[in-house]
């Protein structure tokens, strides 16, 4: 292939054909030649993502402006395609380009975008990435479509803030020129959300999906039964669903999924690269349960169903065996239906199963979970029943300090990092926040973003480490609009002590890069907290739709408690 000479680093090398060029490509060539000498820079660096980069070599003489007749070109494989797919989907709506998608066996950019699988490059892993921008376009490439989808998620940040906006804009699509080359710090990256408390419809956790996403978080931990409510199918047992199902706190109408909702989510979670770990809470948090099936509690006696917010107080019998035949249906159907491979057991405030009795009830669980051939998690009280293969026990204390939970991990148990104080996303931002929690303490985005799992838990090693999970629970979280209102900022910063290296690790850095991200949620119609920390952009941005119909909308309401 042949290009005009260039008349300066600035200038974008109009392809040609191969063969003589007709009148109209030199002109198209010459018209894109004289724009791109006329555009303004990239609005942003390079290095402007969330989460930090490993590494960014900025090259500003290869900046690079999306045109009108771009093409996306992704390796042939099905799920580089299905990539290439998404990154159209996600561009379409703001740039109004047509963006086709189509394959090669060596996808090069030609003045478009080419997304590369190449196991040749193994030092990215599971999930790096590397991402060019030169003035031919820009090339992702990646060992696994996951990688490339996180590359995808960082072009997406490198384009103006508009790009999120669901109508088209007039703006000039350019990014900033050089390399970034990008893999994780840890496997595990998660947030979880509690739609026992409260239900929420599908297409809500969906778009709680969408927002891990962005973020490159790769764990969705759903909560899926508590006192309040039970919220998944279980053929065996209806009544769980039918019964358990219809309370909520607060006296709701609760609401639960069928399997094939489920289904729904995991399905649409996995496509983004996203792995549902669902929860059933066991012995404790388990009063919706006990309604729908009385011979289940210790004294066989239904309780009154609960929509208030205490905790331990309910269990399940550990002393029948029908309880764990139960326990084996319930999870059995639930192992059926989970692709990842992980099952939540819960086993936290269970308060009224002590000493051996807890032990041997969870050691019987975990039994059951490693017998359906998935990988045990649960809360850190776990801890003292005795090791079973892989486990992995999720940290939530306050104090850092837990000589169990290190006995545990000498034994073999390995973390996920949820310190209560740090990422607990139901906690208060400022005493003044209208929602959530303060048990843990205030959590403003400094304090969800200053610390580091690796070195969390004292005589913990960073090696029994896998992850980082931000959960969301929901006693006062009513609609989707307060769970964006508590996720967003706080969100970012977690999934940032997730993915990037602990070198990167800069509150002031990271303060600026994420004040960037508000005109993005702006454009995208997110009402998100606006953190009186982060210098947000003061410019005009598109302003987030809200539905008046509906309370507790994000800024509209909460402005005037934090205001910026
Ligand atoms: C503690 S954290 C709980 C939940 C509550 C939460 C409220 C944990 C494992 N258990 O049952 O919803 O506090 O912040």
């Amino acid at each position: 292939m042949s290009t005009i000479p260039s008349p300066g680093p600035a200038t974008t090398p109009a392809p040609l054909s191969a063969e003589e060029p007709g009148a109209a490509t030199l002109a198209r060539a010459a018209e894109q030649a004289a724009g791109t000498l006329l555009a303004p820079a990239a609005p942003h660096r390079l290095a402007d993502v969330v989460p930090a980069p490993q590494q960014v070599q900025p090259d500003p003489t290869a900046d690079w402006t999306l045109p009108a007749e771009a093409v996306i070109v992704a390796s042939s494989d099905p799920a580089a395609l299905a990539v290439a797919e998404q990154l159209a989907g996600l561009l379409r709506p703001a740039t109004g380009y047509p963006l086709p998608v189509t394959d090669a066996a060596a996808p090069a950019p030609v003045d478009g975008i080419a997304l590369v699988l190449d196991e040749t490059t193994a030092d990215l892993g599971a999930e790096g990435y590397r991402l060019d921008v030169t003035t031919n376009g820009v090339r992702v490439t990646a060992v696994t479509a996951a990688g490339l989808f996180h590359g995808v998620q960082t072009l997406r940040q490198l384009l103006p803030a508009t790009i999120e906006s669901p109508t088209p804009d007039t703006e000039r699509w350019t990014l900033p020129g050089g390399t970034i080359t990008d893999v994780p710090r840890f496997p595990y990256r998660g947030a979880m959300l509690d739609v026992a408390r409260h239900f929420f419809a599908v297409e809500d956790v969906l778009r709680v999906v969408d927002h891990l996403a962005r973020y490159k978080l790769n764990h969705l931990h759903l909560h899926l039964t508590d006192d309040q409510g039970w919220r998944i199918a279980v053929d065996s047992w209806p009544k769980l669903t039918t019964v358990g199902g219809a309370t909520a706190v607060g006296g709701g109408p609760g609401g639960f999924y069928t399997k094939a909702d489920y289904t729904r989510i995991v399905s649409y979670a996995a496509a983004r690269h996203i792995t549902v770990v669902p929860e059933i809470d066991l012995p404790g948090h388990t009063n919706s349960a006990l309604v729908a099936y009385p011979e289940l509690a210790p004294d066989k006696i239904a309780p009154q169903p609960y929509t208030g917010t205490e905790v331990g107080f309910s269990y399940v019998d550990p002393a029948d065996d029908q309880t764990y035949d139960f326990i084996a249906d319930v999870l059995g159907e639930l192992a059926a239906i989970t692709p990842g491979p992980w099952l939540h057991i819960g086993g936290d405030e269970a308060f009224k199963v002590k000493g051996e009795v807890y032990t041997g009830f969870v050691e019987r669980v975990q039994r059951i979970v490693a017998g359906l051939g998935k990988t045990v998690v649960g809360w850190h009280q776990l801890a003292p029943a005795a090791h079973v293969d892989g486990r992995v026990l999720q940290w939530w204390g306050t104090n850092g300090e837990d000589p169990t939970t290190v006995e545990a991990v000498r034994q073999g148990a390995r973390l996920i990092v949820s310190p209560g104080n740090h990422a607990y996303l139901d906690m208060k931002y400022a005493p003044d926040t209208p929602i959530g929690h303060d048990w843990a303490g205030l959590i403003d985005v400094r304090k969800a973003y200053d610390w580091d799992p690796g070195t969390h838990v004292a005589e913990v090693p960073s090696t029994a480490v896998i992850g980082v999970e931000a959960p969301l629970w929901t006693e006062s979280v009513t609609s989707l609009a307060d769970i964006e209102f508590l996720l967003l900022p706080r969100l970012p910063a977690i999934a940032e002590l997730g993915w990037s290296p602990r070198e990167t690790h800069d509150w002031a850095g990271f303060r600026d890069r994420l004040a960037g991200h508000g005109p993005r949620w702006d454009a995208a119609g997110i009402a998100f907290h606006r953190a009186p920390e982060i210098p947000w952009p003061s410019g005009p941005t598109i302003p987030a739709q809200r539905d008046p119909a509906v309370p507790n909308q994000g800024d509209a309401t909460r402005e005037g408690v934090n205001p910026t």
